[in-house]
């Protein structure tokens, strides 16, 4: 059978019926080495961080990791965070090339979410769907490239992202002031697209559910996670079935690098489109 490959962002541990696996990025601060894997006490890191003033950053996986994740599939099916933001694409491409001259009668496909967290989860939701009806992985690779899906974030603060040099300082600062969400979505270039400022989480709901609509959502799949903030996801949850008829709402944790840049009240909303 395929195998389905991913990385961390996509806050997928395990998956049921195929065989699965993950490759982990890492935060890394002064003091300490997080390693996204499915060991990772999120809660613990997250409380470090809070509490924590100095220099943090993340690193991606490097291709000995891609390798170890990859196994002995003789098929494999890779889907990364976007490579529009990080250069975990990248290195699963270095590692793709290695693995194919190594085992000549093996595949690796790599696709590029450009997106992350919830919206990799959908797309690999609908893999693994693939995967159990028998359809090749060439076939996979294209038709997921048709599977409509999107992003929307709501983030109480970008210093992370604007720390490594992932966002300007200007869109950080204004996200950073108590009360406000930099509302957002991931472009169709895989990086942040900031659409609007709101203040207080009312309003937020508000502003993603509007949104969602106008992205063509129409009650399919959504799936929602979250840094350290369930009731507002699970509001969200309720918010979105009791408007779109049909809707199939999960809700999950943020793990270690969704968690680090979406920081702490942070949400990431990816669904059908
Ligand atoms: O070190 C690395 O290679 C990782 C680099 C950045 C990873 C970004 C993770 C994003 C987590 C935050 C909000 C939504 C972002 C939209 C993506 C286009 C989720």
């Amino acid at each position: 059978m395929i195998k389905l490959v991913l990385d961390s962002s996509a806050d997928l541990t395990e998956m049921e019926g195929i065989p699965f696996s993950f490759a982990p990025l890492k935060i890394v601060t002064q003091e300490e080495q997080f390693i996204d894997d499915a060991d990772l006490d999120v809660k613990a890191m997250a409380e470090h961080l809070y509490n924590y003033r100095g220099r943090s950053t993340t690193s991606c996986p490097n291709p000995e990791d891609w390798l170890a994740a990859f196994g002995d599939g003789e098929e494999i099916l890779c889907i990364t965070i976007t490579s529009g933001i990080s250069g975990t694409y990248n290195s699963a491409r270095i590692a793709k090339q290695q693995y194919e001259e190594a085992f000549p009668h093996r595949k690796v496909e790599l696709v590029d979410s450009l997106s992350a967290g919830p919206e990799i989860a959908l797309m690999a939701e609908k893999a693994r769907e693939w995967i159990l009806e028998g359809r090749t992985l060439k076939q996979i690779a294209a038709d997921l490239k048709s599977y409509r899906t999107e992003l929307l974030f709501a983030l109480e603060s970008l210093q992370n992202f604007a720390n490594n040099g992932r966002v300007s300082k200007l869109a950080a600062k204004t996200a950073g002031v108590l009360g406000i969400r930099a509302v957002g979505r991931a472009s169709d270039h895989g990086t942040l697209e900031l659409l609007e400022k709101v203040r207080g989480e009312s309003r937020t709901l508000s502003a993603l559910i509007k949104l969602l609509e106008e992205k063509g959502y129409r009650g399919g799949k959504a799936r929602i996670t979250h840094c350290g903030n369930p009731s507002a996801a699970e509001q969200l949850a309720m918010l979105i079935k009791e408007r779109f008829a049909g809707a199939a709402v999960t809700v999950a944790d943020c793990r270690g690098l969704c968690a680090y840049y979406a920081e702490r009240g942070g949400m990431l909303l990816g669904f059908e489109a």
